[in-house]
């Protein structure tokens, strides 16, 4: 069955929007490799990956169904941050605009009963509550470092070694 024309447009969208997140995620690990916290920038760098691939889940979703995939621009994204925190609190912050776009695109799917569109996007509703959780953790641990410098540098060995789940879990997922 042809996929609705609405929801192809949506998913196009979406598309740039985790391509965007890549982008996003790497400028923040070239802030932490900038700043000297590696272990941060090896994390960053992992989300940026995986947001990689959350596009092409969905560039590859789009050629099963038959539907052009049409990739889009992407804005130079920020550069400079105050502090450690900051680039968290950014990072949360797009974490949880990407929730809302999924959200949306599964109404939308839903809308246009478009089923195996919901299908799909159920990994990505469960991916984001994780991706959600697991930044939170890691801007709690950053707050709780305050502006001691040893601290911060005590938590990038931590985050060398992957807080919370390793940043290439998906390729398992
Ligand atoms: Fe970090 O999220 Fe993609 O979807």
């Amino acid at each position: 069955m042809t996929l609705n024309a609405n929801v192809a447009t949506a998913l196009n969208n979406q598309i740039n929007a985790e391509l965007n997140a890549s982008y996003i995620y790497l400028s923040m690990a070239a802030w932490f490799d900038n700043n000297g916290l590696p272990g941060f920038a090896q994390w960053f760098r992992g989300h940026s990956t995986e947001e990689t691939e959350h596009g092409m889940r969905i560039y590859d979703f789009l050629v099963r169904r038959d539907a052009p995939v049409e990739l889009q621009g992407i804005a130079a994204p920020q550069a400079d941050y105050s502090s450690a925190k900051e680039v968290l609190e950014a990072a949360l912050a797009h974490e949880r605009s990407v929730t809302a776009q999924i959200n949306a695109l599964f109404e939308l799917a839903q809308s246009e009963r478009e089923f195996s569109t919901q299908n799909m996007l159920q990994w990505f509703i469960e991916e984001q509550t994780e991706e959600e959780d697991l930044f939170r953790t890691v801007l709690d641990q950053v707050d709780a470092a305050g502006d001691n410098r040893w601290n911060l540098l005590l938590l990038d060995k931590e985050m060398a070694n992957g807080l919370g789940r390793d940043a290439g879990s998906d390729a398992e997922a």
